[in-house]
């Protein structure tokens, strides 16, 4: 997509520090250089977000995502991974490519990447009737 930043990157007509890359998907650093290696897993055929996006491109992402995860965790001393996805403006989606975040994580690191949430009005009973798929 022609002006798309992150179909710019896959292309080489903006820079990137590259994690890993296969026929179908690329992992790179975040420009937001925080945490101990924020990084970033998207497709190389641009969709906007999991919303919109292929079994076939949800089935690649997942796997790299897992490669590099495994990777982080064997390989570079960390002890797990958080795994986020924003899908969609009020979701505070930004770049409108899909994009998984990988953010390795130590123990006793401090990353409050959970923050306490307001708790619902509704019960759980109300909550599971109004959002379970029927
Ligand atoms: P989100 O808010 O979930 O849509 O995340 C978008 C991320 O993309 C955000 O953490 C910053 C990152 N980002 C934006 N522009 C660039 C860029 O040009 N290069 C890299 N490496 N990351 C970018």
């Amino acid at each position: 997509m022609q002006d798309c930043i992150f179909c710019k990157i896959i292309k080489g007509d903006l820079p990137s520090y590259k994690i890993y890359e296969d026929k179908n998907t690329y992992g790179f650093l975040d420009i937001s250089n925080d945490g101990n290696g924020h990084i970033l897993v998207i497709p190389k055929k641009h969709c906007e977000n999991v919303l919109d996006a292929s079994d076939e491109i949800l089935t690649d992402i997942i796997k790299t995502i897992k490669k590099i995860s495994n990777h982080l965790v064997k390989n570079c001393g960390f002890d797990g991974v958080n795994i986020i996805n924003a899908s969609g403006k009020e979701a505070e989606q930004s770049v409108f490519h899909l994009h998984f975040h990988i953010l390795p994580r130590k123990q006793g690191d401090s990353m409050n990447v959970f923050p306490k949430l307001k708790k619902s009005d509704m019960t759980l009973e109300e909550m599971c009737e109004k959002l379970k798929v029927k």
